[in-house]
């Protein structure tokens, strides 16, 4: 049996003893959660406006998709890819017909998906486009965030993320971000396969490029036979006021990473979706993964995709976002110096007032029962599920003022 918990401080005093301290969490400790909201230890409410970084777009243990999740566990649970199951068949026609794509390589994280994105863009370069063995290069972008692998932290430039496990994976060029005069430079290298991007910098402070910048960047890909790969980890599955946040432009990826809210946050779940003449490079033994495509995982993707259909949850996401963003313009503070995103993904950089600062912020929108949380010490990020509804959101807007307004004096 788990040992029960009482009181938020013995978790916390539980988890300092016992794991390891790569996290700096906010004094919290959640015991249950449903729709936009969460509950501590103590019993008190609070909107959830981190959202799990964006794996719970579909509320918290949404009931369509833990019925499925439940059901499923009840049955088969994981039968590995050495044999077939009868779940993921119908998961992957789901998916695919859904993003518009031939074929989907299902994964667990994000990191995962990712690092399959940069396998599969390899192949390619050498199968398709001819690349001398070894040679392929993949572009990335300064600020990027695409998880903690040593491949994937060797394309940071965040010092938090590498620093440290060195030595890195060769054969990638790092461009600035939003910049497709820098692109176009790097695409004259003959050795480069792909590029990839996030199409809204989740880590870097939710920073939304110039309109434009993913089609070009897509059209400069075309131009010289790279593969566009957009990590949509993060932007995806409605969170930016679309389906995918390359929507906004017409892009199609391609090469699409998925993650996060594939699973409504009940379960890690990712994929990696392209056509054949990328993905059918990869042969049988060539890639893959003990849990990727598990009986439970598809039942509960296609939960998530089904809700986010049902629910039409692009559309309030696009619709509650402007709501955010011309509440929070109104509010007279020296403390906020900028609001920016797209549809619920959104942030509000912190002028540090009073010897206060984003962190202050955080605690007292705590008390006051909204959690949020700074990253690069003043900026926070407000990710609501997307399912809450627009009375909440205005009460969660006030105390989101009130708690800036508080340290007026
Ligand atoms: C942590 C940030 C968010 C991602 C994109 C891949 C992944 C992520 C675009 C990897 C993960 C996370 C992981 C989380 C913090 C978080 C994050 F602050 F670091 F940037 F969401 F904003 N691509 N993002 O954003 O996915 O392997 O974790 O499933 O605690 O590290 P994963």
């Amino acid at each position: 049996m788990i040992e029960k918990i009482t009181s938020s401080q013995q978790a916390i005093d539980m988890e300092a003893r016992y794991g390891a301290h790569n996290y700096h969490p906010l004094g919290v400790v959640i015991a249950r959660g449903k729709g936009p909201f969460v509950w501590d230890v103590e019993g008190k409410q609070y909107f959830d406006f981190l959202s799990a970084y964006s794996a719970v777009n579909q509320g918290h243990c949404h009931p369509k998709i833990v019925s499925a999740m439940i059901d499923q566990a009840q049955t088969i649970t994981l039968t590995s890819r050495a044999f077939y199951n009868d779940c993921l068949g119908p998961f992957e026609k789901y998916i695919t017909e859904t993003f518009g794509y031939d074929k989907v390589l299902p994964m667990n994280s994000g990191a995962e998906a990712d690092e399959t994105a940069l396998k599969l863009c390899r192949r390619w370069g050498y199968d398709k486009k001819g690349l001398p063995e070894n040679q392929a290069k993949i572009i990335v972008c300064d600020g990027n965030f695409h998880g903690r692998t040593i491949t994937i932290v060797s394309l940071s430039n965040d010092p938090d993320s590498y620093a440290g496990f060195g030595p890195f994976t060769p054969g990638f060029i790092r461009i600035p971000y939003n910049d497709v005069n820098a692109l176009a430079e790097a695409l004259k290298d003959p050795m480069v396969c792909g590029f990839l991007v996030e199409p809204i910098q989740g880590e870097a402070g939710v920073f939304v490029p110039d309109e434009g910048y993913l089609k070009k960047c897509y059209d400069l890909c075309k131009a010289h036979n790279v593969l566009f790969i957009a990590d949509e980890v993060q932007t995806g599955i409605a969170r930016t006021g679309k389906m995918l946040a390359c929507d906004h432009e017409g892009v199609r990826p391609d090469i699409l990473v998925l993650g996060k809210a594939l699973s409504g946050g009940t379960m890690p779940v990712s994929a990696v979706l392209a056509d054949d003449d990328i993905m059918l490079n990869i042969k049988p033994g060539e890639h893959g993964s003990t849990f990727g495509g598990n009986p439970v995982a598809c039942r509960v993707g296609i939960a998530a995709l089904e809700v986010v259909r049902e629910e039409k949850l692009a559309e309030r996401a696009e619709y509650l976002g402007k709501i955010f963003r011309d509440e929070m313009s109104k509010v007279n503070s020296p403390m906020i110096k900028q609001i920016r995103g797209k549809g619920l993904l959104n942030a509000i950089i912190i002028q540090p007032t009073n010897g206060k600062e984003a962190w202050d912020v955080c605690e007292k929108m705590k008390e006051l029962g909204v959690l949020a949380k700074p990253t690069h010490q003043h900026i926070i990020r407000f990710a609501p599920p997307l399912v809450i509804t627009e009375e909440e959101l205005r009460e969660a807007i006030e105390k989101i003022k009130e708690a800036i307004l508080s340290f007026e004096k």
